[in-house]
């Protein structure tokens, strides 16, 4: 059997989305729905897994409300493509128990990504970050998606709902009955980073908010942070190995280059001889010609929540219109009653 292609991404709501996720996901998402049926939630409930989306119950709210207004601000089109929060579609945390019992512990415990965002005291983690990926693996497989766009950070998470998959189809004896959800590594997609540490990557959860560009950031906030981004003390690059050993410069560059839809190098070559203040100011204008009409249309649609919510729950529908007969297949496949 072929499985009907089918795209399948969220972002979790904790905090508002920046730069790094409009580059590296959002833009790429915009163009993928004219190619492909897609799916975008926001993962309302891989955001409890963390600190920063626990126990902060207004907080997560006004989240979700502005990961979904993103979407629509940066281009997708909610008549079109379902945009949805994850915990009005109970199929997920459904399917995310089942798959809980499929997956092994053994397959878990290689996980880097828990490692990284547990630290040090991973016995403090809750139970919910280890077991994130299995959740990831419902968040697909619920709706049979064939094709996920990740960063290379979440290839991992990919290969275990591929791993998942095969275990299901083949313990309860059905093939073909989950897909290979495949990765869309998008060539263009650029890793924004951190603009007081090029070493790291642009976080909604970084503590410095001035490490990063909220798509919320007015053009005073954009051109501020862009102007204190940690740069270096060489002359501005003349050609690409000029950037060697220079994360900050070469984030900035990268950046310039994404928006600009330019080669990196030619945009070095625009800029050489010329002062780092003098480029940051051209990147600064750059950023906000650029998020200014998503920032612009982000506000008008939370200026009316309730607008929001109608077209999450409208999507919410959308989905568990699919989720819900390929769900009841699976509790009959396991030996549930149903
Ligand atoms: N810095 C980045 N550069 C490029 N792409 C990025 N993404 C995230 N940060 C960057 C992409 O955005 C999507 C969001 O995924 P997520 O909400 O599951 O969170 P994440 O990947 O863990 O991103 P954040 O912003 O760092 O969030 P927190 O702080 O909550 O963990 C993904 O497609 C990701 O690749």
């Amino acid at each position: 059997m072929t499985h009907k292609p089918l795209v399948l991404s969220g972002m979790q709501p904790t905090n508002t989305l920046h730069l790094g996720n409009y580059l590296g996901a959002l833009k790429n998402w915009v163009r993928m729905q004219e190619e492909m049926p897609c799916l975008f939630c926001v993962v309302d409930m891989h955001a409890l897994t963390q600190d920063s989306g626990y126990a902060l119950p207004e907080a997560l709210t006004r989240a979700t409300r502005e990961v979904a207004a993103a979407y629509i601000a940066a281009g997708v089109d909610p008549a079109h493509t379902p945009i949805f929060n994850q915990s009005r579609v109970p199929e997920h945390g459904e399917l995310a128990w089942i798959f809980n019992c499929v997956a092994r512990l053994g397959w878990l415990d290689r996980m880097t990504q828990f490692k990284e965002k547990s630290g040090k005291h991973k016995e403090r983690a809750s139970v919910g970050l280890y077991t994130y990926p299995v959740l990831m693996a419902a968040d697909i497989l619920v709706y049979k998606a064939t094709h996920v766009p990740v960063g290379e950070d979440q290839k991992q998470h990919l290969e275990l709902a591929r791993d998942i998959a095969a275990k299901f189809n083949n313990d309860f004896g059905a093939p073909d009955f989950f897909p290979q959800p495949e990765p869309v590594i998008t060539g263009t997609a650029t890793r924004v980073m951190s603009l007081r540490d090029g070493a790291k990557k642009m976080s909604k959860t970084d503590e410095s908010d001035a490490s990063r560009i909220n798509l919320t950031d007015d053009a005073d906030a954009i051109a501020g942070k862009i102007k204190r981004a940690k740069s270096d003390s060489f002359p501005l690059p003349a050609s690409k190995e000029d950037l060697k050993d220079r994360p900050e410069a070469e984030n900035l560059f990268n950046i310039y280059a994404a928006l600009a839809e330019q080669d990196r190098d030619s945009v070095i070559a625009q800029f050489a001889g010329q002062q780092f203040s003098g480029f940051k100011t051209a990147l600064a204008d750059l950023t906000v010609a650029k998020l200014g009409p998503i920032t612009a249309e982000m506000r008008r649609l939370l200026a009316d929540p309730a607008e929001i919510d109608r077209i999450l729950k409208n999507g919410a529908d959308k989905a568990r219109a699919l989720a819900a007969p390929i769900m009841d297949e699976v509790k009959k496949r396991v030996g549930f009653i149903v």
